[in-house]
């Protein structure tokens, strides 16, 4: 019996259209081309993976300009596709949360689109970017991505990096003015990523994303739209990044999708890897008041074909409400929760030096004596906590 045949008798893991699960049609619509090989997969027609996407209990679907509408398509054949593919949300279902620009596969962008050398690419970047956000607001879209994709270097020569980062401002700025002058319900959310395809890409990480965010004209519409592969190429913890995103009430879409360490982007399905992360990835979204989309930016092994595919689209969804299943076992864990309790309680003597800055507080402060040495001798019990967490996820407890 196929994975999808097993999951159609329901269990407890079957995605809902509340888990808000949504996929790029890029995603699914991977053909598996690498750098090494050709297509093994015949394309997929949008509205094929908006059905089967709904059938296997995804929310929604995302998509590039060019994943719907093909590059240079008249206005008449736009707009029979677009009807043709909003009947198909409206018949299965689905919505468009979110929507993107394909500023990178065109070789029109092969030194990048916002922060190229030339001027006439820059300014047609803006144009296609206003007309993708167009057809986003048409089909619903309230999250706007911008992955850099090309907007970065090989030849370092090539660019003055300043000047890359004020081109890449000066674009953001004009995309916030464009959507409140449309009056568009639209916030724009950035998409890190430290190379690949060019050797270097501007903005690379969460952290220099979330700086950028506070440079801007409208900070307030902008924030991240972190990916769990483009992290750990980093060999960054995603969860920290995800969790200062969070605090900064910036994280306003998450591209989940798993990766083996700092090596090219593979855009595995979610959990395939890292398995103990994704746990507290997953423990962070639900705990700490994420509301945003689920969105998997993964694709099937090259190996696959399209039965495979529904196969890899139902496992991201599956491994993502295992793990939250494995989250409340961990927190209904009374062993567990015992341990952490008393972990974090620690020594109260101390308590009243730490509730900030007063006159007051400095002077204690100054003229506490501490017993260094009996902090120093505590054993944490660190191993038996993460013991306890493996053997959790594992399924031993
Ligand atoms: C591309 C990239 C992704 C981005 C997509 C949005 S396109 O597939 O690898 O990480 O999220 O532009
Ligand atoms: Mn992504
Ligand atoms: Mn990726």
């Amino acid at each position: 019996m196929s994975i999808i045949k097993q999951e159609l008798t329901s269990d407890q893991y079957r995605p809902r259209k509340e888990d808000k699960f949504t996929f790029g049609l890029w995603t699914v619509g991977n053909q598996g081309r690498d750098p090494f090989g050709d297509f093994v997969r015949p394309a997929l027609d949008p509205v094929k993976s908006v059905k089967k996407l709904s059938e296997l209990g995804a929310w929604g679907v995302n998509f590039h300009d060019n994943d719907l509408v093909p590059f240079g398509a008249t206005p008449a054949e736009r707009d029979r596709i677009v009807r043709d593919f909003k009947q198909a949300l409206s018949d299965y279902g689905m919505i468009v949360p979110m929507a993107t620009t394909n500023l990178f596969y065109h070789p029109v962008f092969k030194d990048g689109a916002f922060t190229a050398v030339d001027p006439a690419v820059r300014a047609f970047a803006l144009q296609k970017t206003m007309s993708a956000i167009d057809l986003g607001a048409e089909v619903g879209a309230t999250t706007y991505v911008f992955w850099g994709g090309r907007e970065g270097v090989d030849a370092e020569a090539s660019k003055d990096p300043v000047v890359a980062v004020q081109r890449m401002r000066d674009a953001i700025n004009f995309f916030c003015q464009y959507i409140i002058d449309q009056g568009y319900n639209m916030r724009i959310a950035l998409e890190p990523k430290p190379n690949e395809p060019r050797a270097d890409t501007y903005f690379p990480t969460i952290g220099h994303m979330l700086a950028f965010i506070y440079t801007l004209d409208h900070p307030e519409m902008v924030g991240v739209n972190p990916e769990v592969a483009h992290e750990h190429m980093s060999g960054l913890n995603f969860v920290h990044g995800i969790a200062q995103a969070l605090d900064a009430g910036k994280l306003f879409h998450i591209d989940l999708n798993d990766q083996k360490g700092p090596r090219y982007d593979q855009d595995f399905r979610f959990g395939s890897e890292s398995i103990k992360s994704m746990f507290f990835l997953v423990k962070l979204l639900e705990e700490k008041g994420y509301d945003g989309p689920r969105h998997f930016d993964a694709h099937s092994y090259r190996t696959e074909d399209e039965e495979g595919v529904w196969d890899f689209a139902l496992g991201c969804m599956r491994t993502y409400n295992m793990l939250k299943a494995k989250v409340q076992q961990f927190n209904a864990d009374a062993e567990i929760q015992a341990l952490l309790q008393d972990l974090n309680g620690g020594d109260q003597t101390y308590g009243g030096l730490l509730s900030g800055y007063s006159s007051e507080t400095v002077k204690k402060l100054k003229e506490t004596q501490f017993d260094v040495d009996t902090l120093a001798k505590r054993g944490y019990r660190y191993e038996k906590l993460d013991q306890m967490t493996i053997e959790l996820i594992l399924g031993l407890r």
